[in-house]
């Protein structure tokens, strides 16, 4: 063969090839357009930012074909109803706080925290290494959804007060704004907890529908107005030494979508995961200087509440534990780690902290 023959014909063999491998090139990247409700208000741009993190490197990754439209809370559905729309593909996933649906199975808390759980790193670490991701959502598969971990506000602060809480009976009969399973605990020791969205919060305590309410942390806190309506400011948020946030998604919507559009969103979550932490460990700082500047009282809880709380969260452990396998399952497999966890954080991270911590107040 001439050798313009030989090109001729590679050239060909090229074009061939293309033509068989082009449609399969197109199916596997088609165009995907999905909705994901979120719980939370856009004004809170930490927080509903993640989704936005997420959905934005979803279309990078797959060049915009796979494009996920965010919405905030009350657009679709009410904040507390994210689940639900999921579950019954209203959308195809949501931005939510699992422990938003204890009311449906308490086990949903054990997604996000349990008063006197883990932290922030150790909640990670047990999704990520341990077995809490596979038992969730072994659990989550009842509902129809699959949990991918989707950011963590760190410790969070106490809530804040009208008045001075200085023992257990200053609690007593407080209506007050809180989350998930803290509020049973709370209502173990006098306090009519009531689960409001975050966008909804400073309304009521304006308006005094409740006394007392708990978010997240100085930043959310300050950009809500909380500061405005309650001056005591209580730490720390012994319910909450974390809050991971997730992404559900739909499991058959899912299911459907191409292997690399799958991982795409896996890895879109893990940075939204990330980048949550970091966006508040980075803008508490000042914005707990400012709450202060603006007539905030700082207080710590004393240990009477600290005890009692930590007394009474066992025993509900123990109670549900008793009737709810699921829970007990997975609360358990948490707790396992829990223990040597912090026998390592006192030896290297808490030293560490706390020397510092030590030597800036010495200046
Ligand atoms: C809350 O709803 O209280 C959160 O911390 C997200």
């Amino acid at each position: 063969m001439k050798r313009r023959d030989f090109l001729t014909a590679a050239g060909a063999g090229v074009a061939a090839s293309a033509a068989v491998a082009m449609p399969a090139i197109a199916q596997s990247s088609p165009e995907v357009k999905w909705r994901c409700t979120s719980s939370f208000p856009k004004s809170l741009d930490t927080i509903f930012g993640a989704g936005e993190l997420m959905a934005r490197s979803v279309a990078e990754i797959t060049d915009g074909k796979f494009q996920i439209q965010m919405f905030a809370a009350g657009e679709i559905v009410p904040g507390l109803q994210a689940l639900d729309a999921t579950q019954n593909k209203t959308v195809e996933m949501c931005h939510s706080a699992s422990y938003y649906y204890v009311g449906k199975d308490p086990t949903f808390a054990l997604g996000t925290a349990v008063p006197f759980g883990l932290n922030t790193r150790m909640m990670n670490a047990w999704f990520q290494f341990g077995s809490g991701l596979t038992l969730l959502n072994e659990f989550y598969k009842k509902y129809g959804v699959v949990m991918l971990p989707g950011g963590n506000t760190g410790g969070q602060m106490g809530g804040w007060f009208r008045k001075e809480i200085k023992s257990v009976a200053d609690l007593k009969g407080l209506k007050m704004r809180i989350a998930g399973m803290g509020g049973q605990v709370l209502a173990r020791l006098g306090v009519v907890p009531q689960q409001l969205a975050g966008g909804d919060i400073y309304p009521a305590l304006e308006k005094g529908t409740i006394d007392a309410a708990e978010w997240v942390g100085p930043y959310d806190d300050e950009k809500l107005g909380l500061y405005k309506v309650a001056q005591y400011y209580y730490f720390p948020g012994w319910w909450e030494g974390c809050a991971a946030l997730n992404f559900f998604v739909n499991d058959e919507k899912l299911a459907e979508l191409p292997k690399a559009y799958r991982a795409a969103l896996v890895t879109a979550a893990a940075r939204a995961n990330e980048s949550m932490l970091a966006s508040y460990d980075y803008k508490n700082p000042p914005a707990i200087e400012n709450l202060v500047k603006a007539g905030t009282q700082l207080r710590r809880y004393p240990d009477d509440v600290m005890d009692a709380a930590y007394k009474e969260s066992s025993a509900l452990y123990e109670e549900i534990g008793a009737k709810n396998p699921d829970f007990k399952k997975i609360y358990e497999d948490m707790k396992a780690y829990r223990g040597p966890a912090y026998q390592w954080w006192q030896i290297a991270e808490y030293t560490y902290d706390n020397f510092m911590i030590r030597a800036r107040s010495r200046g």
